[in-house]
């Protein structure tokens, strides 16, 4: 088994965050050497895999280009762009330059259910791991939702439901899924990538020897290259055609259905916000690809309650509704939970928005939030992006962290409004990560009453 990575070569791992600690570990445990790089100057609580042995072997500091010549196998970090010029240097001499999830690839045993896209991939991954649990599988949700696929080799799952990112996929070339997924395409990560095509071409690998595609039909960036197709459905708005998951309208209720199926109707999900509904059809269609029990993926999907962060009602001064959406970390998350809220609430919409803008455009979402908002408090290091796409409809207030611009929330706010937290912004000019600042915000809102 262990030979499926030959210990001749040298082997470099880059990164030593999360990513990098399980490929470590991967690694010391299966006794094949390697020298361990971070570009960082230090790195905190780093547990080392094996009592400081290779840690040793752990070198901080910025790679020079010479640094990686002579290695055969680059594992890289998703945090780390495959263009940094030490590791299109190592490339130009010989090195093959792969991720954890390639290598992951290699030694996993179980099927691979595969999900990327802009938004919703957290949301999917967890609901699609739920409905083969509750079908009596050994399913494992991981990857890029946090805990690194490299760690779950040591227990007996079968099946594996894997959150990628576009990070990841651009490390990844021969993971050939079961099944895998785009769920939707918009502008993310534009700091990385510099353009749609860029991005769009690392979200695509997730097809690449894929046994069964889904894609959004309402979306043509999720649709598979021809040469990709292997047996593949779709889901949508619009109405589905045999196979097919989408919306039928009878007797002026909108239902899920597949094909000519009506499954339940569509005001039965929990979750607000047709972007959760897009979310449930993918997740239908997935376990449909899996040959998993309909009824119980039914079921499944309707007693869904959400993943904290994504849309999450908090309990404030009972006037008011609040929403925590921190994971909205890109205009189109930000756009899908304000169309979503906004036919759903009665008063009026406040929105508290902004952080890193990683370089996205923001004119659709300014126009977005110019017509549905009534207000915008805007935090963090890049507000003044978002405050130049708004007309003069929104009244704009600024808050410096996230206690102020709750207060004034609730300030600017009237009886009946819904306040929401959904920044269209990375979070860590202000905060340590989405959940930090989903749970300031919720410690602000609770401090209110
Ligand atoms: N870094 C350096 N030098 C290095 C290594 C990393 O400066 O040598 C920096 C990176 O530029 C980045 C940060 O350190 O800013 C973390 O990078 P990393 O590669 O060490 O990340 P990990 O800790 O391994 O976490 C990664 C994913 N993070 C990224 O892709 C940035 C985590 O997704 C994922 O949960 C974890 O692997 C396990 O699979 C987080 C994320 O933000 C949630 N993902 C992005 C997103 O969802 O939009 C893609
Ligand atoms: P990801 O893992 O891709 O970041 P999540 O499931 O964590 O996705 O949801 C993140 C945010 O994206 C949510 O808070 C919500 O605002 C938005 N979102 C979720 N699903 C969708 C979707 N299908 N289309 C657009 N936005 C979505």
């Amino acid at each position: 088994m262990d030979t499926l990575i030959a210990t001749s070569n040298r082997r470099a791992v880059i990164g030593a965050g999360v990513t990098g600690r399980s490929v470590a570990r991967f690694l010391a445990a299966r006794d094949i050497p390697f020298d361990w790089f971070d570009t960082r100057e230090a790195v905190a609580e780093i547990e080392l895999p094996e009592a400081g042995e290779l840690g040793e072997q752990l070198k901080f500091g910025q790679i020079k280009n010479e640094d990686l010549c002579g290695y055969n196998e680059i594992i890289l970090s998703p945090g780390l762009s495959k263009k940094e010029s030490y590791i299109l240097e190592a490339e130009n001499v010989g090195a093959r330059v792969i991720g954890d999830i390639e290598l992951f690839g290699r030694y996993a045993k179980a099927p691979i259910a595969a999900i990327t896209g802009s938004n919703g991939k957290s949301s999917v991954t967890t609901l699609l791991a739920e409905v083969a649990k509750a079908c009596g599988r050994n399913a494992v949700a991981a990857g890029n939702l946090g805990q690194p696929v490299l760690d779950l080799l040591d227990q007996d799952y079968d099946l594996y439901v894997l959150e990628l990112s576009s990070f990841q996929l651009e490390t990844t070339s021969s993971l050939e899924p079961e099944v895998a997924v785009i769920l939707n395409m918009s502008p993310d990560h534009m700091d990385r990538y510099g353009d749609m095509i860029a991005y769009h071409a690392a979200k695509q690998r997730i097809y690449k020897g894929a046994s069964r595609i889904v894609f959004n039909r309402d979306d043509l960036l999720t649709q598979p290259m021809p040469t990709d197709v292997q047996r593949f459905t779709s889901f949508g708005f619009d109405q589905p055609d045999l196979g097919q998951y989408g919306l039928r309208i009878k007797e002026g209720v909108s239902y899920v259905a597949c094909g000519l199926k009506l499954l339940f109707a569509a005001e039965d999900i929990q979750l607000k916000g047709r972007h959760n509904l897009s979310n449930a059809m993918a997740v239908l269609a997935m376990a449909d690809m899996l040959n998993l029990d309909q009824e119980v993926a039914i079921q499944t999907v309707l007693a869904f309650q959400g993943l904290p962060h994504r849309c999450e009602a908090v309990q404030g001064p009972a006037d008011r509704l609040w929403f925590n959406d921190s994971k909205a970390t890109n205009a189109g998350a930000a756009i899908a939970a304000i169309q979503g809220l906004r036919t759903e609430i009665e008063g009026r919409l406040v929105l508290i928005a902004g952080g890193q803008a990683k370089g996205q455009d923001f004119s659709e979402f300014g126009k977005i939030v110019s017509e549905s908002c009534a207000q915008v408090i805007l935090i963090g290091c890049d507000s003044e992006e978002i405050a130049k796409s708004l007309d003069n409809r929104p009244e704009v207030l600024r808050a410096g962290g996230m206690r102020e611009a709750v207060q004034l929330a609730a300030k600017a706010s009237r009886a009946g409004d819904a306040i929401l937290l959904s920044p269209a912004c990375a979070s860590f000019d202000q905060f340590s990560g989405y959940q930090d600042r989903g749970n300031q915000f919720r410690s602000a809102v609770e401090a209110l009453s």
